[in-house]
């Protein structure tokens, strides 16, 4: 689906903003990666090859970053950033660095762990990586937590003060909150089970749903 809606978008847009975890894991080796994000990868290189940007914020999923992604073409941010579209001061952030819930700090704690990086890499590829992968299936299997949302929210809220949109994502569940005449708090959803997407052309500023 993301590949056919990549596809049909593709002339349509002019920057592309990528909010985290696109894959289900990211852990850059010296010299390989999954055979699975060849094409998807393949996708993003036609519409950069068209001369559009794409910016790639990164998420709790993208364990280690070498220079393979800016090398690509994507213009990487490791945290929340905001930036000027189309007149508007919007904040873009992937939402962990929010999330101080005790499981996923542990998880944070673990996966950002230098010496355990050290160790993975020793871990042949498709062992490293399939363990990752069911770990990630786990952790995405997880209900919504209203938790989650509502600390996303506040952080939402309390930047609003100084940028006119805050998108998120990370919790896997689509909002769209019109605070004032100017203010939004969106947040993107997933492509796991919602397919959802957020566009800002000029004035109107929309959530929608991939079908
Ligand atoms: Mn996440």
């Amino acid at each position: 689906m993301l590949l056919r809606f990549l596809d049909e978008m593709r002339p349509h847009l002019t920057d592309l903003y990528i909010l985290g975890d696109l894959f289900e894991i990211w852990f850059e080796y010296s010299l390989v990666f999954p055979k699975d994000y060849f094409q998807p990868l393949a996708a993003f290189h036609n519409i950069l090859n068209d001369g559009k940007k794409i910016h790639y914020v990164l998420g709790n999923h993208e364990i280690t970053i070498g220079n393979f992604l800016s090398n690509f073409g994507f213009i990487v941010h490791r945290g929340p950033t905001v930036f000027d579209i189309d007149g508007r001061r919007v904040l873009l952030a992937h939402g962990n660095t929010i999330d101080k819930r005790l499981w996923t700090s542990f998880w944070e704690n673990l996966l950002t762990s230098r010496l355990n990086h050290m160790l993975f890499r020793l871990l042949h590829p498709d062992l490293g990586i399939s363990l990752a992968q069911s770990i990630a299936r786990f952790s995405r299997r997880q209900p919504p937590s209203k938790r989650l949302m509502g600390m996303l929210e506040n952080y939402a809220m309390r930047r609003l003060n100084d940028v006119d949109i805050v998108i998120l994502a990370h919790s896997h569940s689509p909002v769209f909150k019109k605070i004032l005449p100017n203010k939004y708090y969106i947040n993107a959803g997933d492509w796991v089970t919602h397919f959802s997407y957020v566009t800002i052309d000029g004035d109107r500023i929309s959530l929608k749903y991939f079908k």
